[in-house]
């Protein structure tokens, strides 16, 4: 009977030291913080392809200037460097300065989409000019 009973505690004690030799190596293991420093790599970057440096047209002696080509969405600065006031007003309605004292100048956003858009001036319907949107 005692050796069966020795046998049980010596199998008791080495689960025991089988059970702390377990915990010691998994121990580092758990309490490395790998984890948490994968996880901001979702916000990147948006490329929404945003047209840089916008072109520009310069209305002059009751004339646009002719030629001008600009980015799709991009931003179109028109300076009125003539004596008399105009506007740069699309035949489609797009877009439109509103009217341009002498000297003044104004924004418009052209279209997103790549074309030939013409325009005109309110007030002098025989002044016309195109720009290409690409
Ligand atoms: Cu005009």
């Amino acid at each position: 009977m005692t050796s069966r009973v020795s046998l049980t505690l010596a199998i008791c004690v080495l689960a025991g030291v089988a059970t702390l030799v377990g915990l010691a190596r998994s121990g580092p293991e758990t309490a490395a913080p790998a984890a948490a420093t994968a996880a901001p790599a979702t916000q990147t970057e948006t490329t929404t392809a945003q047209p840089v440096g916008g072109a520009t047209i310069t209305i002059d002696n009751f004339a646009f200037e002719s030629g001008v080509s600009a980015v799709a969405g991009s931003t179109l600065s028109v300076t009125n460097a003539d004596g008399a006031p105009h506007t740069l007003t699309a035949r489609d309605g797009e877009f439109d300065t509103g009217l341009l004292g002498s000297g003044e100048s104004g924004d418009i956003t052209l279209p997103s989409t790549p074309g030939t858009y013409a325009f005109f001036c309110e007030l002098h319907p025989s002044m016309t000019g195109t720009v290409t949107v690409e």
